[in-house]
């Protein structure tokens, strides 16, 4: 398994359309094994292929300890309405308030190919929305409003101080970083 390089705001891939995949391969479930390493490792919730740089309608999730993988996630019903903070992998230490529904059924297949349908509330179907969103060039700072995303724009601007790089490198898993002087200047 390999840690995989997350794709930030900026990147292009974070804002197309992704393909329908049409089999689940090997070549896609090693794919899927290290999304989950890398979502793991990034301490998230969900990950969709566009941040590891990937075209496929593929996203993997855990809330509570429960592994999902969609491969073309389609919500089939979506219920009521709830306002909880989000962030994103691909906005590190930008937060917001984001409307979604508090209730969705969701339509995909599973690892092998198989078709299911989950049924899901709360921080479970919010995951899945915001997943989902990403499968389709969207991210959760174009649900906030314009002085909102202004600034949260503003803020990520200046935390990237200049930065044009479209990755982001995931520490792996129980190795500490190394605390440099260098950076407290
Ligand atoms: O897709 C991603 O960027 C992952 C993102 C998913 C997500 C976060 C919050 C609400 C819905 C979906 C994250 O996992 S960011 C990490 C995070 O904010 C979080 C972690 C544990 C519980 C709740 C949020
Ligand atoms: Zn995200």
């Amino acid at each position: 398994m390999s840690l995989l390089d997350i794709y930030v705001l900026g990147a292009p891939v974070l804002r197309e359309e992704t393909k329908v995949v049409d089999e689940v391969t090997d070549e896609l479930r090693s794919l899927i094994d290290d999304m989950f390493e890398t979502m793991y490792a990034a301490k998230g919730i969900g990950l969709a292929a566009p941040q590891i740089g990937r075209s496929e309608r593929i996203t993997v999730i855990d809330v509570d300890g429960r592994q999902l993988v969609l491969v073309n996630p389609e919500i089939v019903l979506a219920e009521g309405k709830e306002r909880e903070e989000e962030g994103c992998l691909s906005i590190p230490d930008i937060y917001g308030d984001v409307d979604r529904a508090k209730r969705v059924v969701v339509r995909a297949l599973d690892r092998d190919g198989k078709p299911f349908e989950i049924d899901a509330e709360d921080l479970l179907a919010r995951c899945m929305q915001h997943e989902i969103d990403h499968l389709h060039g969207r991210l959760f700072i174009d649900h906030l409003s314009l002085v909102k995303r202004r600034a949260a724009l503003a803020k990520w601007e200046k935390l990237r101080k200049g930065d044009k790089s479209h990755t982001r490198k995931v520490v792996p898993e129980g190795v500490a970083r190394h605390h440099h002087r260098d950076e407290e200047l």
